[in-house]
């Protein structure tokens, strides 16, 4: 069972140093706060422990100061070390069952569908909220392997009552339509830290979902 009451989220940044660009991504982070975002996730795929150890200890700065829960990509070991709130990891990583019993006990699980069949195994019943990926193609990860869809997500509404954090393509032309097919959250990363102006955008897609 999950062991977070409640899944009070709605705009969820999913950052890495790199996908800013130029930009200080622990200011992106700062800005998409101001707009809105309630929950930010580091996912930083080529750093080393201890790289992704010093950036996710500098992010936790910024995001303590806001009150928002910072959740670690995948890394049990910075997720630990930094105190996060939680950890996000996928079907090929170490599994919920793994982290809750040794490491987790309190902190908050995400986990990402890919295969429907994952709805029915211990992992989906362990983890706090599932991420629906991709809900569409998108460059920023191109190794997936189902694309929902719409009518995909709205498949998954009706068969868990897990909240749905919808990630992949997501922008906001789309979000309204993702969030009437059933997401709870919407997961976002080319569309904030890609943004002229990240707090903006954030604002913007946190209006959208409030529509
Ligand atoms: N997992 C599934 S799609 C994705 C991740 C991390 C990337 C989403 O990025 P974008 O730029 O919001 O499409
Ligand atoms: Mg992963």
């Amino acid at each position: 069972m999950s062991v977070i009451p409640s899944f009070s989220y709605q705009l969820y940044l999913v950052i890495s140093e790199a996908d800013c660009k130029e930009r200080n991504f622990l200011d992106v982070a700062e800005q998409a706060i101001l707009g809105g975002v309630d929950i930010i996730q580091l996912r930083e795929k080529n750093a080393s422990d201890l790289d992704f150890f010093e950036k996710a200890i500098r992010l936790k700065e910024i995001t303590n100061k806001y009150g928002v829960p910072l959740i670690i990509n995948d890394n049990a070991f910075v997720a630990k070390e930094i105190d996060a709130f939680g950890i996000h990891v996928g079907n090929n990583d170490i599994q919920p069952s793994f982290l809750r019993e040794n490491l987790f006990h309190n902190k908050m699980i995400g986990y990402s569908i890919e295969y429907l069949e994952q709805l029915e195994n211990q992992e989906t019943a362990l983890s706090d909220y599932l991420g629906i990926s991709p809900v569409f193609k998108t460059n920023t990860k191109t190794d997936t392997v189902t694309e929902w869809g719409l009518e995909g997500l709205m498949n998954i509404r009706k068969l868990t009552d897990k909240p749905l954090v919808a990630i992949g393509n997501i922008h906001l032309k789309n979000t309204k339509a993702v969030m009437d097919a059933g997401a709870d959250c919407i997961a976002i990363v080319s569309e904030i830290c890609g943004a002229e102006n990240p707090q903006k955008a954030a604002f913007q897609l946190k209006n959208e979902i409030n529509k």
